[in-house]
């Protein structure tokens, strides 16, 4: 088989990719290892940012994300008893979309399938080959069978364990990474939301974040060990935990119920440089990570994307293949700006066994400072709605 674009990894950015390549006559295939089942099982993300909803709009993929989303025009920080809300709108002129990453994966699934997309689930053992050559191949097993296809690129889209960023040879990859002493429990439950937007909560006890997808279904995280199982985490647990780490009034109100899903994540920040090698290009999760706590993630995939798509646009369309020789560039470059902000947000708001007492004044300070300084609530509400791309 021969096609233009290999995109490997079934996520939201190999598949938001290839709709978007689809869309301009532009060929690929993707090569998902998972199940569409295991892979919509996954949840993750719930905030958008503008450039990232304005990609599923150019996708043609938005109609449900545009009803059913929920639009945020702040968010509540809370600290030592009290709480503040930084207001996105007034400060930037823009909100946030909450939409989670399960509906919008559904939404480009069913796309893909409405255009006839090739994409192949339960390609097992993907490789590619001759990657620095103008004739790169992948090859991949059906069942049995080896499957080999030709291509002129190949996207790695195979988020943080797959195999594209490690075809990359040493002498030219490298890895910059963070660790950070602890994970984040979360708890799905069908049940209202303790407040109309979320709540980010620092507290003596660890870090906590409210959060939703709709009137009835809210997502809530408590920070955890990192060596707790979900196991050590009973739903009990989990409720009168997140009481502790809330401020009371929206503890009062909190309405707990069973948990349809709990997962642990760890913290890690995380990037690869270069994001291209030959004929791949790293995009989204495989090529850099960050801590939740900022709602980065599918974000940065998502300005990754928009580069990728018009780089390889301006290839097909205009033989110019300049937007693809700047892409890795121009992709580290917001990269590494959503990195410090997830990072520093994330030492704003968690307690970690490393800190000292000097520390947590320090992290005090910072809080109190962004809750009083208009200055510094705008550079917040200018990194969480997104930077420009
Ligand atoms: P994914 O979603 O990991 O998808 C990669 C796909 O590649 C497949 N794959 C392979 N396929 C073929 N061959 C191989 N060898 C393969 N290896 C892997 C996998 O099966 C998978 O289907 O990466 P992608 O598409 O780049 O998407 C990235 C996002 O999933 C991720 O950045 C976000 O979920 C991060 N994130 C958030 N991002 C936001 O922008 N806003 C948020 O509010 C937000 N909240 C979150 C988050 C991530 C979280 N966790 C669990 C890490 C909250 C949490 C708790
Ligand atoms: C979520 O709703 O899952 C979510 C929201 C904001 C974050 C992280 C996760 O910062």
């Amino acid at each position: 088989m021969r096609t233009q674009v290999v995109i490997v990894g079934g996520g939201p950015s190999g598949l938001l990719l290839s709709q978007l390549l689809h869309l301009k006559g532009i060929d690929n295939v993707v090569l998902e290892r998972r199940t569409r089942d295991y892979v919509l099982g996954r949840i993750r993300a719930g905030v958008l940012e503008t450039g990232m909803v304005d990609l599923m709009r150019e996708a043609q993929v938005a109609k449900r994300m545009d009803t059913e989303g929920f639009t945020h025009s702040g968010t509540v920080i809370a600290f030592g008893g009290g709480q503040f809300r930084i207001d996105f709108v007034e400060h930037t002129g823009r909100p946030v979309m909450v939409y989670g990453q399960t509906e919008l994966t559904r939404d480009l699934y069913d796309a893909r399938a409405a255009l006839g997309g090739k994409v192949i689930h339960r390609a097992m053992g993907v490789c590619l080959h001759q990657v620095d050559t103008d004739a790169p191949y992948v090859t991949y097993m059906l069942g049995d069978t080896e499957h080999r296809i030709e291509c002129d690129f190949i996207a790695g889209c195979d988020g943080f364990h797959g195999i594209s960023r490690q075809t990359i040879p040493d002498s030219v990859r490298r890895d910059y990474e963070k660790l950070y002493p602890s994970g984040w429990m979360g708890l799905l439950s069908e049940t209202p939301p303790v407040h109309e937007e979320l709540v980010y909560s620092d507290s003596p006890r660890g870090f906590a974040l409210c959060s939703m997808r709709n009137e009835n279904l809210s997502r809530y995280y408590v920070q955890c060990l990192l060596s707790d199982t979900v196991e050590d985490w009973s739903d009990e647990r989990f409720w009168a935990e997140l009481k502790k780490r809330i401020p009371q009034e929206f503890a009062a109100k909190l309405v707990t119920g069973p948990s349809i899903e709990k997962s642990i994540a760890p913290l890690r920040s995380f990037v690869t440089e270069p994001m291209r090698w030959g004929q791949l290009f790293l995009a989204g999760d495989a090529a850099h990570i960050v801590p939740p706590t900022g709602a980065k993630g599918l974000n940065t995939a998502a300005s990754d994307l928009q580069y990728l798509y018009h780089a390889l646009l301006r290839y097909y369309q205009d033989q110019d293949p300049s937007g693809l020789d700047g892409y890795s560039a121009k992709a580290l470059a917001r990269v590494w700006k959503a990195e410090r902000f997830s990072w520093e947000m994330t030492h704003l708001l968690h307690r970690f066994p490393t800190q000292t007492a000097f520390d947590l004044r320090m992290q005090q300070a910072d809080l109190g400072f962004l809750a009083e300084n208009v200055a510094a609530q705008k550079v917040f509400a200018q990194n969480y709605v997104g930077l420009p791309y």
